[in-house]
């Protein structure tokens, strides 16, 4: 394998040095790249020096390089998994035919939708979250932001790689408009719902690193299994710093349960509000919020662009080739789908590939259970009674089928204006909004965390809690 340099201009391990063709056209984009870095990344610490990780190889063990860096220097890089000999692909029709190196022309509108839709999340995630910086809770969650920001921006690249590389003319138009769609813009919005919604407070932060992010690692996951190999190498190289991207999700909300808890058991009143902190029923809110808009992201439960996708080879399931099914063509069986049918809910089958969305999304929903036990069990440990829960999949739907119906978090059909009547006890209300917003006041002293949140187990890269994660280039502190 080829091993790049930090160095490099565009870091890599796919010898672009070798391809003039493409190194140029790749060069040529770089520049609006980081103008749109400049204007979409986050705002007012681009000149600071950060302690960031940077991918440099993808030998496991030491496939990232720890420096301080100027977010703008920070090297976007181009890394594939190594390439597995005589792999073939795990499903669908083509079962057992040898993958392919170059997009196969029968499916190549299909592949440049998948690719052009993976990408422009990444830069999406960077746009909604260009503000928190500005309130972070300590050094330490500051950095974490922006180590998340820069990795996200690099997947953008990798997504890129596979358009300008694989997809000639029109693969670098899709790699313009990448950086000319805008969250929640009204004219240019992002492609997929959840990425065009405000993150303004770091409880959303946590759970759109908990729940979003998560949804990237199975849409990922699923396509490290594709039949297109490039594709799938590049997916299998995400995973790898997605992985921390849920870790910071997962313990933030872990940690602000944490802090919560204590602060209700020195309360008279259980109440963590009057010591400053986020009460349980807020953090529930936000989770109803969150969790339901990233399961819209797996498509509908019955879908034939997911049954296509299969069939195709391009899209398997969590850990296709594994062990997990014994039937990887999904031809003969099916999946129990619940439909609402008259206000009543009936479990259809549905033939197995049209439900591989849902057959994805439910082995997501398993790894949220998973995180929930975990911070119920820290709300036992400080004896209180509370729980936190994960709301029904028909809950506050804008995709699939229960799309706009009135369901409440316990899977009830309501009537619209009993949902209406209850709406604000069940997703955040502005005044939910606004008080979690008051909280968030910046903290950057050496060691030091907001008084909402409990400092996490240990720092980053074995550092100490109190190690200088960012290193302002002016006097922020108070
Ligand atoms: N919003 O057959 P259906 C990540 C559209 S996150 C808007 O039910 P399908 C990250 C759909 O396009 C991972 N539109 O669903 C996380 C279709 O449109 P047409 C991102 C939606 O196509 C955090 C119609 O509705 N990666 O990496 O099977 C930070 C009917 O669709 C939505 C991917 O998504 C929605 N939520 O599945 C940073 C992987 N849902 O045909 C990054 C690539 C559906 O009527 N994408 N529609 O025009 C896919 O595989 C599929 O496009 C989806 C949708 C799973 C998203
Ligand atoms: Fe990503
Ligand atoms: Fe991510």
């Amino acid at each position: 394998m080829n091993v790049s340099s930090l160095n490099d201009k565009i870091p890599n391990n796919v010898n672009l040095s070798s391809d003039r063709r493409l190194q140029r056209a790749l060069e040529s984009w770089q520049p609006s790249f980081l103008d749109w870095w400049g204007d979409m990344g986050p705002e007012g610490f681009q000149e600071d020096r950060i302690y960031l990780r940077t991918a440099i190889s993808v030998e496991k063990g030491g496939w990232a390089n720890f420096d301080y860096v100027k977010m703008p220097d920070y090297r976007w890089g181009i890394f594939l998994a190594p390439q597995e000999s005589g792999r073939t692909i795990g499903f669908g029709d083509r079962i057992g035919q040898q993958v392919w190196d170059k997009v196969p022309g029968d499916f190549r509108k299909e592949l440049r939708r998948i690719i052009v839709t993976q990408g422009d999340t990444e830069p999406a995630s960077v746009e909604q979250q260009r503000l928190l910086g500005k309130t972070a809770p300590s050094l330490y969650d500051m950095r974490n932001l922006f180590q998340v920001n820069v990795e996200e921006g690099r997947h953008l690249w990798a997504m890129v790689y596979l358009l300008h590389s694989y997809f000639g003319r029109d693969g670098r138009e899709e790699a313009d408009d990448m950086l000319t769609r805008r969250s929640g813009n009204e004219d240019t919005p992002r492609i997929l719902s959840t990425f065009n919604k405000p993150i303004e407070d770091w409880l959303s932060f946590f759970c759109f690193a908990m729940f979003t992010d998560r949804d990237g690692k199975y849409q990922l996951a699923s396509l490290a299994e594709s039949g297109f190999d490039p594709l799938a190498r590049t997916a299998q190289f995400m995973l790898t710093e997605e992985a921390h991207h849920l870790f910071v999700g997962e313990t933030g909300l872990r940690r602000i349960v944490a802090r919560t808890a204590q602060l209700m058991q020195e309360d008279p009143n259980e109440d963590a509000r009057n010591a400053g902190g986020i009460p349980i029923d807020i953090i529930q809110k936000y989770i109803n919020e969150w969790y339901s808009s990233s399961l819209d992201l797996f498509g509908g439960e019955d879908s034939s662009n997911a049954a296509s996708y299969f069939a195709q080879g391009l899209k398997g399931r969590y850990k296709e080739s594994s062990d997990r099914y014994d039937d990887h063509v999904a031809l003969e069986g099916v999946y129990g789908v619940e439909k609402p049918v008259d206000g009543k809910i009936t479990t259809e089958e549905v033939p197995l590939r049209r439900a591989m969305n849902l057959v994805l999304r439910d082995a997501y929903t398993k790894d949220c259970e998973r995180a929930l036990a975990l911070w119920n069990k820290t709300l036992a440990e400080y004896s209180i009674d509370q729980r936190l829960s994960l709301p029904s999949d028909r809950f506050n739907r804008q995709q699939g089928l229960y799309e706009g119906m009135p369901y409440a978090p316990d899977g009830n059909l309501l009537s619209q204006a009993d949902f209406d009547a209850r709406r604000g006890e069940y997703l955040p209300t502005q005044a939910d909004y606004d008080y979690v917003q008051s909280l968030m006041v910046p903290c950057c002293e050496l060691g030091e965390f907001a008084n909402w949140i409990a400092p996490p187990s240990r720092g980053i890269n074995d550092q100490p809690l109190g190690f200088l994660y960012v290193d302002f280039d002016r006097q922020v502190r108070a």
